[in-house]
């Protein structure tokens, strides 16, 4: 029989979308048509994910201009501890200074440029760059410049700042001047919200780095939507309920969806115990209108309620913070570049670095009470088993998705109503930085 794959359901410009579409790395359409042929409801035109233009425009838009989350003020825990974060050609130095402050530096000398730091973690007592050894502090300011003779002013040769906001022990950073001034109001919804956990003085129990072999933007998708989950998270799915991933209820059997209505229920009266202990707990969310992308809300935990651990159980017996009680939910957090879970006695904080359009870091930190001994009040693999494989299966997915819109057939699909309106979101409000930075027609 005849495949009726020209389906009249798809609008025409998806039908006709071949046109431009080639196997060449290389866009033929300008960003702009492709924005305007952007449709909401979908997901991208595949130059979006494929195209070396796109990923240029996107790292300068979306990682230069943007909030992006890099790291944690734990890992940089003592004056002197640096951790290099590269972003395309942009190299940054995160830092503890003398005064126990977080500090952020373009990672390029003041004399003709070099790159200071090559390691992506070290300890230095100043900054010496190895081509000519001048020399900052880990203020920025320039220490030691031999041979540069009066002239020189030392006082407009210090490493250049770039924003920084250590919010709850997560370091952002934007290296845009203008950077968007929300940022204030996401330090005072988290920033309350983390203050219980003092991730600032917990510590690093684990830390990995994985390759999502796809676009940055196939990865964020991927994270936004649990349509996957049951396929794919078997470890993940016996504690992870999001409360508006939603199903179609016409799909669900009467057992099934009493189940989701029940937890449903629980889960909202669980909130509301919460906000009145003190604790915020309901969902903030900003995506539209917009200029920082954030999410945050304390989801309820199924099984053992108390953590993403194979049973649910708590994983470490020194809780995180002045905790006090194991069942404290799951206060997750989205941005455009990072998803992580807040847990009583740990947490997991990822993001993500695109390296290129079709490759993206994913790092991951699991985070414990600075005072919690492994093999004693936990055990790494039972902390850190549920996440690891969750990142594995999502980049697997995150694979298959890249090959896909790699290939001529693709035309940008249909997102489910009940499971990807995240999802939606998520690429409405990409489309719309992209036309705020210029991108359109
Ligand atoms: O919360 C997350 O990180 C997302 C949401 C749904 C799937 N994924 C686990
Ligand atoms: Fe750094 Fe010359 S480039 S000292
Ligand atoms: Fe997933």
């Amino acid at each position: 029989g005849v495949i009726h794959w020209r389906c009249s359901s798809y609008p025409s410009i998806f039908t006709d979308y071949g046109a431009g579409h080639t196997m060449n790395a290389y866009t033929k359409t300008p960003l702009t048509n492709l924005v305007a042929n952007y449709r909401r409801g979908y997901s991208l035109p595949a130059e979006f994910y494929t195209s070396q233009d796109v990923f240029d425009i996107d790292l300068d838009v979306f990682f230069r201009r943007h909030w992006i989350i890099v790291g944690v003020a734990a890992d940089i825990a003592e004056p002197g501890d640096v951790r290099k974060v590269d972003v395309g050609t942009t190299s940054i130095l995160l830092l503890r200074d003398d005064d126990m402050e977080v500090r952020a530096f373009h990672n390029v000398c003041r004399h003709r440029g070099a790159r200071m730091v090559n390691e992506d973690k070290t300890s230095v007592g100043r900054l010496v760059c190895p081509y000519h050894q001048w020399s900052y502090n880990l203020s920025g300011n320039l220490v030691h410049a031999a041979h540069m003779g009066k002239g020189l002013d030392w006082s407009c040769h210090g490493l250049k700042p770039v924003n920084l906001r250590v919010i709850g022990g997560i370091i952002f950073i934007c290296m845009a001047e203008d950077a968007p001034s929300d940022i204030d109001e996401i330090a005072t919804v988290l920033g309350e919200r983390l203050e219980p956990y003092d991730l600032k003085n917990a510590r690093i129990a684990l830390a990995k780095t994985i390759i999502e072999p796809g676009n940055w933007k196939l990865s964020v998708d991927n994270n936004r939507e649990c349509y996957h989950c049951e396929g794919s998270h078997p470890e993940l799915s016996n504690t992870f309920v999001s409360l508006d991933i939603g199903f179609d209820p016409d799909e669900l059997g009467d057992e099934e969806r009493e189940d989701y209505v029940r937890h449903c229920e629980i889960a909202g009266a669980q909130v509301e115990v919460w906000e009145s202990q003190g604790f915020p707990s309901r969902k903030v969310e900003r995506y539209e209108g917009s200029e920082t992308l954030f999410r945050t809300e304390r989801f309820v935990i199924t099984g053992a309620g108390e953590s993403h651990t194979l049973d649910g159980k708590a994983a470490s017996r020194k809780l995180l913070g002045s905790l006090k009680e194991p069942r404290f939910g799951d206060m997750h957090l989205h941005t455009h570049n990072s998803w992580s879970h807040f847990f009583a006695d740990h947490a997991v904080v990822s993001w993500i670095i695109p390296l290129a359009a079709d490759r993206t870091a994913l790092h991951s930190v699991w985070l414990v009470n600075n005072d919690a001994q492994e093999g004693v009040d936990y055990d790494l693999n039972r902390l850190s088993e549920v996440w690891i494989a969750t990142n594995q299966q999502d980049a697997d997915l995150v694979s298959i998705a890249q090959l896909g819109v790699a290939s001529m057939a693709y035309q940008p699909g249909p997102l489910s109503e009940f499971c990807e309106t995240t999802v939606d979101r998520n690429i409405a409000w990409y489309i719309e930085r992209l036309k705020a930075h210029g991108y359109k027609a």
